[in-house]
């Protein structure tokens, strides 16, 4: 198995290269916000409690988070690995990860760090929000709360995975085929090896 968590500021370009990077890989791809958005979608208790924390730009509660991802994974037996886009969010949710992957006799074999500046993921956010229909993207003080969120309560799981020697920053500036290119550059030995 191949187990890889993609990671990086709101809108610095996740969900774009997790699909495509699943996809070239064989991997399940599990974006913690598209479960909420499908959630909210259909207007569901868990639903209902998840948007008045992304409305905000606040982070779900890491009990439901965790719980939910851990369905999800339980129900992709025969994955040949994992990509995790936007999960974990907390230290709390990298522990909950790592011990959910033990008990599988898995592991993270890699965290993969998009780079990319406030201001420019303020515009793409803002831009994306014309279209998306999502409330969290049109609103500059929101988008700018989820990156001081960001900042003060995700990046530290870049740093505990750091301890093991897991994590890879990559610049997250440039054309969506050229940030794929410098991704599929890190993913390949790794491929090798599981
Ligand atoms: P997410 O759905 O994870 O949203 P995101 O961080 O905005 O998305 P991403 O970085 O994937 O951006 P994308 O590729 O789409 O989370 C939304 C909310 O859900 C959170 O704020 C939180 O409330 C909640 N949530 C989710 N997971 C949680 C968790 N684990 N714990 C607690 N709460 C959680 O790219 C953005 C835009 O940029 C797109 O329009 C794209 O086209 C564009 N783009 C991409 N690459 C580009 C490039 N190279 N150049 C120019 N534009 C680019």
């Amino acid at each position: 198995m191949l187990n890889l968590i993609l990671f990086g500021p709101p809108g610095s370009g996740k969900g774009t290269q997790a699909t495509k990077l699943a996809e070239q890989f064989g991997l399940v791809h599990i974006s913690t916000g598209d479960l909420f958005r499908y959630e909210i979608g259909n207007d569901t208790p868990l639903g209902k409690e998840a948007k008045r924390y992304m409305d905000q730009g606040q982070l779900c509660p890491d009990t439901v988070t965790i719980g939910m991802l851990r369905a999800k994974v339980e129900r992709h037996p025969e994955a040949g690995g994992f990509i995790f886009d936007g999960f974990p969010r907390t230290v709390a949710q990298a522990k909950a990860l790592d011990r959910l992957l033990t008990g599988m006799n898995e592991q993270v074999d890699a965290l993969l760090a998009l780079e990319v500046p406030e201001d420019e993921i303020t515009g793409r956010l803002l831009e994306r929000g014309k279209t998306s229909g999502r409330s969290d993207d049109q609103d500059e003080a929101i988008i700018r709360n989820r990156f001081a969120v960001y900042q003060a309560e995700t990046s530290p799981v870049y740093d505990y995975y750091d301890k093991s020697a897991k994590a890879n920053r990559i610049d997250g500036v440039g054309s969506i085929p050229d940030i794929l290119g410098r991704l599929v550059a890190e993913i390949e030995p790794l491929k090798q090896l599981s």
